[in-house]
C-alpha cells in the first residue's frame, strides 16, 4: 500500500477541492463526450498539496522497492512533482525536453547528467493509454538509460498499465480511478449514478495495446471496437473512408494490393484478376513504363466494377504550393484518378492545406505517414504524435494513417500498414515484415498493404486470397467474433 486509507482519502479530497477532478459533461479533445475531467496542472499553485503528492509518489516508489539512480517527470504536469521529490530526497533529476522545434540544432533532448547504464524512474500525474510515459521512456533509452518502473498518481484504468507492460515497464499507481470514485462517493461528493456513468465510460474506452512484436500479455479488448460497417456510418466519417469501410464489410476484405509493377498492362491485368479480393490498389505511378491517362481511366473503370479504391503512394513532402501542383498537374494528374494519396508530415500542416485545396472539391482523401516500415525510420515518438494531431486538425481531408499499428483511437480514422508478409523477415534494403495477425489482430491496424508477398507468388490470385483471409480473420478476432 502506498498510503494509509485515511491519508489517501485526504489527498483525494484535497485534489477534489482544487477542482482537479470535475464531473458533468465534457467534450474531450478527441471529440468524445466524457462524464469526468481530470486536470492536475493547477496544483503548482497549491504548494502544500504539491508536497503531499510528491511525498506519496516517493513513498509508492519506496514501498515497491525500486532501485533507481535518477528521476524524470513526464512533461509538463509531472515536472514539478519530480522536482519536489528530487529536492526533498536529494536525488539527481533529469528533464526531458518536449519542444520539437528547438532540439534540431545542438540542444539536448534530456537535460542533466546522463550516465549511460543508470536506471531512471519515471514520474507521471495521470496515465490513460500510457503513450506519454512511453514517449519519455524511449527518449531516455536512446540516451543509454535503463527504465524499468513508472510511478503515477492516478491510473485511469484504460489499458495504460497493460500497454506499458508490453514494453517492459511496470506501472505503480498511488490510486486508481475506481478508488477515487469510491472515496468521493463515501464523502458524498458524487452519487452512485455518477459513479456508474464514469465507470461505464472508462470501460467503453479502454485502449488496446499496440504491440508490434506480437509477444507478451493479452490486453483487455476495447469493447467499443466497431465493425467496418458501423464505422462507415459514424457521423464524422469522411466520405471516402465511409465508402471504403462499406465495401470492406461487403467484400470481406481488408487487403490492399501494392501493385508495384512497371508494365501498365500488367497493372490492369492484376487489378482485374485480384479486384474481387482487395479493398484497394496502391500504385507508384512513377515506376510505370508507358503511363498514359487512358491507362488510369481503365484502372478507374476496373475499380468501379470490382469495387475497390485507388491509392497513389506518392508521399508528398514539400511546401503547400508545390504539393498542390504535383497533385493536380504534370503528366500524372494524380488527383484526377486517385481516391487517396499520402503525405509526409515533415513540412508541417502546409502540406495538408496545399493538397486539400485540390482534393477536397474532388472528394478525395489523404493519409498521413505516421510511421514507416523501414528499419531505422525516424518517424517515431513525438513525430508520430504530431502526425496524429495534424490529422485531427484536418479531418475534413485526412482520413487516416500509414503506420505500423494503431496510432489514433478515433474510429473514423483508417490505419493502413505496409511491410506485411505471412513470413517474418525483410529485404536487403531495409524493409521489415510483420504478419497480418500482428498488424491487424494485435496492433489494431485496419488494412494490410502487401506487394511482393503476392507479386512474387507463382499464383498471385491464390496468394492474394491467402492474405485476404489472414487479414480478415485477424480483424474478426479483434472484434471478438472468432
Ligand atoms: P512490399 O513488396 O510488400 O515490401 O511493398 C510494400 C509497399 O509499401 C511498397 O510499395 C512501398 O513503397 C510501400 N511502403 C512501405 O513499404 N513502407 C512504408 O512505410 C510506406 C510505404 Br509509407
Amino acid at each position: 500500500m502506498a498510503a494509509t486509507g485515511a491519508s489517501l482519502a485526504q489527498l483525494v479530497m484535497g485534489l477534489y477541492d482544487v477542482q482537479a477532478f470535475k464531473f458533468g459533461n465534457f467534450v474531450l479533445k478527441s471529440g468524445l463526450s466524457s462524464p469526468v475531467y481530470i486536470d492536475l496542472r493547477g496544483i503548482v499553485s497549491r504548494p502544500r498539496l504539491l508536497s503531499q503528492v510528491a511525498e506519496i509518489l516517493f513513498q509508492t516508489a519506496q514501498n515497491a522497492q525500486i532501485n533507481f539512480d535518477t528521476v524524470c517527470g513526464v512533461p509538463y504536469t509531472a515536472l514539478p512533482m519530480a522536482t519536489v521529490i528530487c529536492s526533498t530526497n536529494q536525488i539527481p533529476m533529469l528533464i526531458r525536453r518536449k519542444e520539437t522545434k528547438d532540439y534540431v540544432g545542438t540542444k539536448r533532448l534530456v537535460e542533466g547528467a546522463i550516465n549511460p547504464g543508470e536506471t531512471c524512474l519515471i514520474i507521471e500525474d495521470v496515465v490513460t493509454s500510457g503513450s506519454s510515459i512511453l514517449e519519455t521512456v524511449e527518449v531516455l533509452q536512446k540516451e543509454g538509460l535503463k527504465v524499468t518502473d513508472a510511478i503515477v498518481l492516478l491510473d485511469r484504468e484504460q489499458g495504460g498499465r497493460e500497454m506499458l507492460a508490453t514494453h517492459g515497464i511496470r506501472l505503480h499507481s498511488v490510486f486508481t480511478l475506481s478508488k477515487m470514485l469510491e472515496i468521493l462517493e463515501q464523502q458524498e461528493k458524487i452519487d452512485a449514478e455518477m459513479v456508474g456513468r464514469v465507470k461505464r465510460f472508462i470501460q467503453e474506452n479502454v485502449f488496446v495495446a499496440a504491440n508490434p512484436n506480437g509477444s507478451l500479455p493479452s490486453v483487455k479488448k476495447a469493447p467499443r471496437e466497431l465493425s467496418f460497417g458501423a464505422r462507415s456510418e459514424l457521423p464524422g466519417v469522411h466520405r471516402v473512408a465511409s465508402k471504403l469501410f462499406r465495401l470492406m464489410q461487403k467484400k470481406e476484405t481488408n487487403l490492399c494490393l501494392s501493385a508495384d509493377v512497371s508494365e501498365a498492362r500488367e497493372l490492369l491485368q492484376l487489378a482485374d484478376a485480384l479486384g474481387p479480393s482487395i479493398c484497394m490498389i496502391k500504385t507508384h505511378v512513377d515506376i510505370l513504363d508507358g503511363f498514359t491517362l487512358d491507362i488510369m481511366k481503365e484502372l478507374t473503370a476496373l475499380a468501379k466494377r470490382h469495387e475497390f479504391l485507388i491509392f497513389e503512394d506518392r508521399k508528398f513532402a514539400d511546401i503547400g504550393n508545390t504539393v498542390k501542383r504535383q497533385y493536380e498537374g504534370g503528366i500524372f494528374k494524380i488527383a484526377s484518378w486517385a481516391d487517396l494519396v499520402n503525405a509526409h508530415v515533415v513540412p508541417g500542416p502546409g502540406v495538408v492545406k496545399g493538397l486539400r485545396e485540390v482534393g477536397l472539391p474532388l472528394h478525395r482523401g489523404c493519409l498521413l505517414i505516421a510511421e514507416m516500415s523501414s528499419a531505422g525510420s525516424l518517424a517515431t515518438g513525438s513525430y508520430t504524435e504530431a502526425a496524429v494531431r495534424m490529422a485531427e486538425e484536418h479531418s475534413e481531408f485526412v482520413v487516416g494513417f500509414i503506420s505500423g499499428t494503431r496510432v489514433s483511437m478515433e474510429p473514423e480514422f483508417l490505419h493502413l500498414t505496409p511491410g506485411v508478409q505471412l513470413e517474418a523477415g525483410g529485404d536487403n534494403l531495409g524493409q521489415q515484415y510483420s504478419s497480418p495477425q500482428e498488424v491487424v489482430g494485435k496492433g489494431g491496424s485496419d488494412i494490410i498493404i502487401v506487394g511482393r508477398g503476392i507479386l512474387t507468388a507463382a499464383d498471385r490470385l491464390e496468394a492474394a486470397e491467402l492474405y485476404r483471409k489472414a487479414a480478415w480473420e485477424a480483424y474478426l478476432s479483434r472484434l471478438g467474433m472468432q
